[in-house]
């Protein structure tokens, strides 16, 4: 599918540290449960599982984003090149159910949802990825890793639908360390179906669904069908970007079982090991004390604050003044306070002179590479915006570090 259009990342001055001094990116990885340095090759790559089209883009989808494409600005500011991949997972039951409850056609419904996550994203200066995949028209890499599971006996039947047997890949649990007491009543939550009659396991995940009547289905060779959901990301993202991906990344929600099963299939699949060297998780922005999520409808939408008049660069640094693995609740008021801190460096960036831009570089690389420090990085910032100096460059090169790491155009 279509990708979105890049803003332009300034390229900044290097950090002019001495010989040997580690700038790696270091991130919180679910799968170990601690700080990883990630340690890409001259190309990095990653993988972020992108939105199910039926309600976007709303402040929580809008935060998980931003957190991996500060991932991208920091790595390219390393000296990488990014190799990034999203799908969209444009046929599913919640998509289909959507389209069903308000009579519209579901192809119409995901086209005109992916359009305005493409828009919402451009205006907040998420820099787009490099292959952006939809669901249908990955159904032939889909069939074909389900053939691999099938040719390594990792599949089995119910009533015409198939599964993944968890049992077939020894590595199963490593993503979210989650004890099966714990991931009974996720898998339950989010999308599994534990107690359907004829599964080995519970938790054992659908490859693919046999055509239901007033569905859509494609042919495969195991029926007409469509893909189940794990399936779906674990195939785009080997199939684009290979295994040991440096980071696979969504929001706190999908570590299981989404990204979990997801691991298991591409392992299995390929026999290599592991999908993922750093499995990276946002957390979750909540309204009125419950998650922002489509089904409950308690949303904030991107779009309505942009038809509002709301500036996209103050969405973004009220999103950004919150730690991407935080929880959160969004309330108006940080609106406000984003759109008098964009007003206040607008002004900064906009004098004659201003203390020099070194140290206020270095320190919002310090607060990214840490783990994406973003409030750090803002504080940084604010602090040279409060202060006086007499360098006449460095107002430009402070709005240019704000745009390059930060994606705050001043
Ligand atoms: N299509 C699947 C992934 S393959 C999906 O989860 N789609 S989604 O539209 O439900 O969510 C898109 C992304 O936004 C996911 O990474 C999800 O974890 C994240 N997300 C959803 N709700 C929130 C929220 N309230 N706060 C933060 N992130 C959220
Ligand atoms: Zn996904």
């Amino acid at each position: 599918m279509r990708s979105w259009p890049a803003s332009e990342v300034p390229s900044l001055p290097d950090a002019g540290l001495p010989a040997g001094a580690d700038r790696a990116l270091r991130l919180y990885d679910t799968g170990t449960g601690a700080l990883r340095a990630t340690r890409p090759g001259e190309t990095a790559r990653m993988y972020v599982c992108g939105i199910t089209p039926y309600d976007a883009t709303h402040l929580g989808h809008a935060n998980t984003y931003l957190a991996f494409d500060l991932v991208n600005r920091v790595w390219r500011d390393l000296g990488h090149r990014v190799h990034y991949v999203q799908n969209a997972t444009d046929v599913d039951d919640p998509l289909l159910e959507r389209a069903r409850q308000t009579g519209v056609d579901w192809q119409a419904l995901a086209e005109r949802e992916i359009e305005l996550f493409r828009a919402d994203m451009a205006a907040l200066r998420v820099l787009p990825p490099d292959q952006y995949v939809g669901a249908v028209e990955a159904i032939p890499l889909i069939v074909e890793m389900i053939e691999k599971l099938r040719a390594k006996d990792a599949t089995y039947e119910v009533d015409g639908d198939l599964y993944f047997p968890v049992s077939a890949d020894p590595g199963f649990g490593s993503v979210s360390r989650l004890t099966r007491a714990e991931m009974a009543p996720l898998f339950a939550e989010r999308g599994g179906d534990p107690d359907r009659p004829g599964k080995r396991d519970p938790l054992d995940a659908l490859l693919w669904m046999a055509r239901r009547p007033d569905e859509p289905g494609w042919d495969s060779p195991f029926g007409e069908g469509r893909p189940g959901w794990h399936v779906e990301c674990s195939a785009i993202s080997v199939r684009y970007l290979g295994m040991e991906i440096d980071v696979e990344g969504g929001g706190s929600d999908l570590a299981f079982p989404h990204h979990e099963m997801g691991a298991s299939h591409a392992q299995v699949a390929t026999g290599e090991h592991p999908h993922a060297h750093a499995y990276v998780h946002a957390g979750m922005v909540g309204l009125g004390g419950e998650k922002m999520s489509k089904s409950r409808g308690n949303l904030v939408f991107v779009s309505r604050l942009r038809e509002a008049g709301t500036d996209p660069m103050a969405i973004r640094l009220a999103l950004l003044a919150h730690h991407y693995r935080a929880d959160w609740e969004w309330t108006d008021p940080q609106l406000d306070a984003a759109a008098a801190r964009l007003a206040r460096w607008r002004a900064a960036v906009a004098r004659p002179a201003a203390p020099p831009a070194g140290p206020v570089a270095g320190a919002v690389r310090d607060a990214l590479t840490a783990d994406l420090d973003a409030p750090a990085a803002l504080a940084a910032i604010d602090a040279w915006a409060a202060a006086e100096g007499a360098d006449g460059e460095a107002p430009a090169q402070v709005a240019a570090l704000a745009d390059a790491l930060l994606g705050v155009a001043l």
